[in-house]
């Protein structure tokens, strides 16, 4: 598989500094090498960098930091996915925190309405992501992707004039949550969006909970973006993030779900974000992000059983 590897070094849209030297990490650890050595053609592009002249955004109705810097990356991520996808690559961003994923799935979701393909996304993350300036408590842009994807109103600024998609709410699964604000509770409930929150996950695992999703994608004939959250993981095993909140995924439920995915044969995208090296503990988080990584590509201890009772 072609790959197209896109470095978004962006921390404009979390609380603390840091994410910007995400990509910078991914790379020390190695993410290039491992896929190449899978079988993977890998192109690193290197990072993206903002333009010297922000653009003007009018106003927003509430809190949203940094907006002008985040509408700058959001419109050139989306120039980016948008080219990867049309030349039949594989885009993996490298972030940087989750507002980058404005820009990254804006850009992919352009590139499927124009084919007719549909999108879904599995966003796997602690929070669910999905403020307004109106709602947000801290006024952080990466707690707001979704609302904006969703097309929920309020930062309608910031992709300008730049060609972008959107994202059906009815095609959206939050899976791993565990942290969501209380107005931004009552927004997911009114619109009805999917959240498989760690209380699920306890109680029936992360398999069959994900081969739903996957299957509803494969019925659809869609693709399935994923954008992949560090705190999605315990910060036992990831500690090098932000925002930790304890009792997420463990190492093997993490594997095991980049595992299901490659299986499933339907992702498109990947982002990989709010990775803050200065967080982490000797680079461990950023390796652990390699490896899975590694395992939605194809990396298998012994390959895939076709029956549980033809496991050995
Ligand atoms: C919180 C934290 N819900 C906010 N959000 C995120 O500020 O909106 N932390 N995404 O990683
Ligand atoms: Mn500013
Ligand atoms: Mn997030
Ligand atoms: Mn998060």
């Amino acid at each position: 598989q072609n790959l197209t590897i896109i470095g978004a070094p962006i921390e404009e849209g979390a609380g603390r500094l840091g994410a910007l030297m995400g990509p910078a990490a991914l790379r020390t650890a190695g993410l290039v090498r491992t896929l190449e050595e899978l079988g993977h053609a890998a192109e690193d592009r290197g990072d993206l960098h903002l333009p010297e002249i922000l653009p003007n955004v009018p106003p927003v109705n509430g809190l949203a930091h940094h907006i002008e810097e985040i509408a700058a990356w959001s419109r050139m991520l989306a120039i980016e996915t948008y080219n990867a996808m049309k030349s039949g690559s594989f885009p993996i961003i490298l972030g940087g925190d989750h507002s980058l994923s404005i820009g990254s799935v804006g850009g992919i979701a352009r590139y499927c309405e124009e084919q007719n393909r549909e999108l879904f996304v599995l966003w796997l993350d602690a929070h669910s992501d999905f403020n307004t300036p109106a709602t947000s408590p801290s006024g952080n842009m990466h707690g707001m992707p979704l609302a904006l994807l969703c097309r929920e109103p309020g930062l309608e600024g910031v992709f300008g004039d730049e060609p972008h998609g959107f994202v059906k709410p009815e095609n959206l699964h939050l899976f791993g949550i565990r942290s969501i604000d209380s107005t931004e509770r009552v927004l997911l409930r009114e619109r009805g969006i999917d959240v498989v929150d760690m209380r699920q996950i306890d109680e029936f695992g992360v398999a069959p909970l994900l081969r739903r999703i996957l299957e509803r994608v494969q019925k659809a004939n869609g693709v399935l973006h994923v954008s992949f959250d560090v705190d999605f993981i315990d910060p036992s095993i990831a500690p090098g993030v932000g925002t930790t909140v304890p009792g997420g995924a463990t190492y093997r439920e993490a594997h095991l779900v980049m595992e299901m995915l490659h299986d499933s044969g339907v992702v498109c995208s990947l982002d990989v974000v709010e990775l803050n090296p200065f967080l982490d503990e000797r680079g461990k988080s950023a390796l652990l992000l390699v490896d899975l990584v590694a395992s939605l590509f194809g990396r298998s201890v012994f390959g895939k059983p076709n029956r549980v009772d033809q496991g050995t």
